[in-house]
């Protein structure tokens, strides 16, 4: 069997690709991934018969719609989750096929109502999306969230697997890969040892946790599967660099692509103009237009070439490719992370006024 574990730095997600006689299965895959996993799946020589997501998930986009589109592959959640666009509804004790190993589907609910967990046929793994994360488990307060319902889920149906079970998380936001059922029920200072529900509950309740960034995109584009809105099909991968499309519909590109292909390309720093001679300096050979006058000032800059738009976190330049895309460049990114990253992978930067 071809197993491999893949990372979303985005998001802290992992990707999991179960692979058997030429046919393949992706567990939780992430719509700006999709170009990656595609890529594998063709160097591996596998055909995807199906995605599978272990809950609608808050903090990111999933990649099923996107990998449907691409591969005809069918796309699984839990028949609970209520999502449109499931070729696939799935229920507890259900059997998901590839090559001639399969998945069975625990219903482990209470991070969210509609979480599954899928276990190997000869249960030497378990995928547990955020259920049980590595000394920890997924939040329980929204989407249906219950710490009642997820301590019983993972105590009756996850750490009642075989002691060296290994599971693997839907995230990890400290980067470790894996742990095992025997490691969990010692270590899990949530739910192993002699946690009990009373315990859990007074924990679960008094995490007071930010909601994530992206949750009022995630979860109304999860209940669609990933699907974009509107009938508009996915734009074409541009040419001119290495982009990636973030769900939002904006090409982004990543600060060393940026700086190897500098020199065929317009940077424009849409920044206020004390900004852009601040500590953070500015990227050499940027034009100084901000935001506020961009549309007033397109005049100034070449339609022909492509455009890189930058500011100091990446927000400000998003918006800024959005505009300059409406007013008909048609080559525009965004710099991923802005000159925060850009200063932070320790990248040449100027300092000279404009
Ligand atoms: N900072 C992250 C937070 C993500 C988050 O809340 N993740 C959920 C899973 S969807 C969770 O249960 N996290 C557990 C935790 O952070 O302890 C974001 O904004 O996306
Ligand atoms: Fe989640």
């Amino acid at each position: 069997m071809i197993f491999r574990q893949l990372f979303d730095p985005t998001s802290s997600t992992y990707t999991y690709l179960l692979g058997d006689g030429g046919e393949a299965l992706l567990i939780d895959p992430v719509y700006e991934q999709v170009p990656r996993d595609l890529a594998l799946l063709q160097e591996l020589g596998l055909r995807l018969r199906a995605t599978l997501d272990t809950h609608v998930h808050a903090d990111h986009v999933t990649g099923a719609w996107r990998l449907s589109q691409r591969c005809d592959s069918g796309i699984a959640l839990s028949e609970a989750a209520g999502a449109a666009g499931v070729s696939r509804p799935l229920r507890h004790g259900d059997r998901i096929d590839f090559g001639s190993r399969y998945l069975t589907v625990r219903a482990t609910p209470g991070h969210t109502n509609g979480c599954l967990t899928y276990v190997l046929d000869d249960q030497s793994m378990a995928f547990t999306g955020d259920s049980l994360l590595i000394r920890g488990c997924g939040r329980t307060d929204f989407q249906q969230g219950s710490p009642q319902q997820l301590f019983a889920s993972v105590r009756e149906q996850i750490l009642t697997l075989p002691d060296a079970c290994l599971l693997y998380p839907a995230h990890d936001y400290r980067g470790i890969t894996v742990t095992s059922v025997a490691e969990e029920r010692r270590f899990n200072p949530r739910l192993g040892g002699d946690v009990d529900v009373g315990d859990f509950t007074g924990h679960m309740n008094n995490l007071n946790l930010p909601h994530p960034k992206l949750m009022a995109v995630a979860v109304p584009a999860n209940l669609r599967c990933g699907q974009p809105e509107g009938d508009a099909p996915p734009p074409e991968t541009p040419a001119w660099a290495p982009l990636t499309l973030r769900f939002s519909g904006v090409w982004e590109i990543e600060p060393m692509a940026l700086l190897e292909h500098a020199a065929t390309l317009q940077i424009v720093d849409v920044r206020e103009a004390p900004e852009f001679i601040d500590r953070l300096g500015h990227l050499p050979g940027a034009q100084l237009v901000p935001l506020s006058q961009l549309m007033d000032r397109l005049g100034e800059l070449d339609r022909e070439r492509p455009v890189v738009a930058v500011c100091r976190s990446g927000v400000r330049s998003a918006q800024a490719s959005v505009l300059l895309s409406k007013a008909g460049f048609g080559k525009v990114a965004n710099l991923a992370g802005g000159m925060l990253r850009w200063r932070a992978e320790a990248l040449p930067v100027a300092s000279d006024s404009a």
